[in-house]
């Protein structure tokens, strides 16, 4: 008998639970954007969220797939809403991509991430210039073959 009672009580929980999770704070902005094509490495990515957040549990920062040491991010002073997480001094360009850990006012973990590139103009150049040579050269290649 008992049992036939916990299925509806356990519904009404789950029915329950999504009202209690729209009490998480959300993103609002990351600064560099996700996918964001850029000519010189910010200073830092900052992520305001539209709520104040407990504290920054963790943060990661890689660099075309290297790990960087000693990335110390933190809410910006006077701001609790606002993570920032300070981007390395070298390499200034690449892959960047940048993960982070944060507790809600709620006390619940919100993980965010963003992935951005940056290539100097000089560099950018370079690279077109090689894909017109590579393009170059792939045409010659289907001359000879036909
Ligand atoms: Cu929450």
């Amino acid at each position: 008998m008992t049992r036939r009672l916990c299925a509806p009580v356990l519904v009404a929980a789950v029915l329950a639970a999504p009202a209690a999770a729209t009490a998480h704070t959300t993103v609002e902005d990351v600064t560099p954007a996700d996918g964001a094509r850029l000519t010189t490495a910010p200073a830092a990515v900052v992520a305001r969220y539209a709520e104040p957040l407990a504290e920054v549990v963790e943060a990661a920062v890689a660099v075309d797939g290297a790990a960087v040491a000693g990335v110390r991010a933190r809410l910006a002073p006077g701001d609790a809403s606002t993570v920032r997480i300070p981007l390395p001094a070298s390499p200034r360009s690449g892959r960047f991509a940048v993960t982070w850990t944060v507790r809600g006012a709620d006390s619940h973990v919100l993980e965010g991430a963003v992935a951005f590139t940056v290539a100097p103009p000089a560099l950018r150049a370079d690279l077109r210039r090689i894909a017109a040579a590579l393009d170059d050269a792939a045409a010659a290649l289907r001359a000879i073959q036909t």
